[in-house]
């Protein structure tokens, strides 16, 4: 399986982040998650690692807005300039605003810091000097799976072949024009955007929270259909959406789905609430599949509360792989790193 991969990550390290509460705690999503990954997938004899090409900035901007993209190209070095605006800031070694653009009618903020509270929904996207470098490389990365798989020749596979986006940071909580839980630019959201030129296309979220930035992405669109299995927004992060009764807009009404499940939520109830959403899929009929792999609905993830075991997350694999369809697979969270590797291989394994 093609595994595109860009070192431009490690650029995004960021020193904290800040829990409920307010105590700062070591970043979660941070390198060494990749390093596991990496270790993990170089041990097996099917991946093959590429490096991605660059796409320039126009396959983003079909689905981000212009002025947050500049946004986040010069955020540090406005950040840093920022004085006396952000003079009382003691430590400027991370872009975190304190104050949020709650339900206002849209009218962007002239200084650094009203834009930034604009830009950011919360305290767990933070910026650093590297981030939007890190942020474009993973984008390329997710963009790099998704040509690949537009262009793979089908003949000589069993199966439609799949390509593994090794994403870093995240996407599938940034929005239109903003960031969100560890992510910037939504990796997913622009890879089937891009695939959506040439056909309809179903996008799968598997990670444990709510795909929020790819729900509002495609809300009104009827030509990428987006599906999420997620955490109930009742009791977990992103709080605000993520519900079951969110079925889409306007033209794309019918073109969502979420299914929140409950804490404790085990194999046999995960591969149910998956097997609704892959029988969707197949209604709809699209050309080829994205799909958003968060690894945190395993037992023992720090942020999750889910039961799902390595058992259920290579079912998972099979059952996706076989919808029979092109698959660009694209990485998204999942933070107990000494079983992430294992955990994406086995995946991968279950779907090449
Ligand atoms: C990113 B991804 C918990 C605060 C939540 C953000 C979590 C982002 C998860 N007290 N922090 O979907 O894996
Ligand atoms: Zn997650």
């Amino acid at each position: 399986m093609k595994i595109f991969y860009s070192e431009g990550h490690r650029q995004h390290n960021p020193p904290f982040e800040v829990f409920d509460g307010g105590e700062r705690v070591p970043y979660l999503e941070n390198p060494d998650r990749m390093d596991k990954v990496l270790a993990a997938l170089r041990k097996t004899d099917w991946a093959e690692f590429a490096e991605p090409s660059d796409f320039g900035l126009d396959p983003i901007l079909a689905v981000h807005d212009a002025d947050y993209i500049n946004f986040l190209d010069s955020a540090w070095t406005e950040w840093l300039a920022a004085a006396p605006e952000a003079e009382s800031a003691s430590d400027k070694s991370a872009i975190l605003p304190a104050t949020f653009a709650l339900r206002r009618k849209p009218r962007v903020p002239k200084s650094f810091l009203g834009r930034a509270g604009y830009y950011m929904m919360d305290l767990s996207a933070v910026i650093v000097e590297g981030t939007y470098k890190a942020a474009l490389a993973s984008a390329n990365c997710a963009l790099s799976a998704a040509q690949f798989i537009a262009t793979q020749v089908p003949s000589t596979a069993n199966r439609p072949q799949s390509a593994f986006a090794l994403c870093r940071p995240p996407g599938h909580h940034a929005g239109k024009d903003y960031c969100a839980g560890y992510c910037f630019i939504n990796n997913a959201a622009v890879a089937a955007n891009w695939l959506s030129s040439k056909g309809k296309v179903a996008l799968l979220d598997i990670d444990y929270h709510a795909g929020n930035g790819t729900q509002d992405i495609f809300y009104d669109r009827a030509d990428v259909l987006t599906i999420s299995i997620h955490a109930d927004p009742d009791f977990e992060y992103p709080h605000f959406i993520g519900f079951a009764d969110e079925t889409g807009a306007g033209a794309g009404l019918g073109f969502h789905h979420n299914f929140p499940l409950p804490a404790g939520t085990d194999d046999a109830a995960y591969l149910a609430a998956l097997d609704k959403a892959l029988e969707l899929i197949m209604v709809y009929g699209p050309w080829s599949i994205v799909v958003s792999a968060g690894m945190d609905i395993y037992d023992g993830d720090p942020l999750g509360k889910f039961k799902v075991t390595r058992d259920g997350i290579r079912e998972i694999g099979e059952r996706i792989a076989n919808l029979r369809l092109p698959t660009a697979v694209i990485m998204e969270g999942g933070y107990a790193n000494n079983a992430l590797g294992k955990n994406i291989g086995t995946f991968l394994e279950a779907m090449k």
